[in-house]
């Protein structure tokens, strides 16, 4: 690998550290007022980034792909501001929260679950 190309490869890195996940995920964009579909396993969540246009009311549907119970718990500042209760492996469960603009993290509140990788960012713009 030439120089160049490690530099790049170092920079994605760093790019996909950005936003407090150490784990490289998906992020996906969605219009504002719209529904977005996370996929919960051991241990993460897909799409760990969420960017959505604009403030208003995002329903978000969590499926759990695991074999454990898993949860998504959205914050904003340390301060929950709503989610999904726990649940077991093959069923989903939908949540409506009403977002203003700012930068939030989601996390999964099982055990260790979040230190182990069950972490996402979501911003609304
Ligand atoms: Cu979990």
């Amino acid at each position: 690998m030439s120089r160049f190309a490690l530099t790049l490869a170092a920079f994605a890195l760093a790019l996909a550290g950005c936003g407090g996940g150490d784990e490289r995920g998906r992020t996906v964009t969605v219009p504002s007022n719209a529904a977005v579909r996370v996929v919960a396993k051991e241990y993460s969540f897909d799409p760990s980034g969420i960017v959505v246009r604009g403030p208003g009311t995002v329903r978000i549907t969590l499926e759990n792909d695991g074999s454990l119970a898993h949860d998504l718990k959205l914050s904003r500042d340390g301060r929950e501001v709503g989610g999904t209760p726990a649940f077991p492996s093959g069923q989903k469960k939908s949540v409506r929260l009403r977002l203003a603009r700012g930068d939030y993290e989601y996390v999964c509140t099982v055990g260790d679950h979040e230190e182990l990788g069950m972490k996402g960012t979501l911003t609304v713009r």
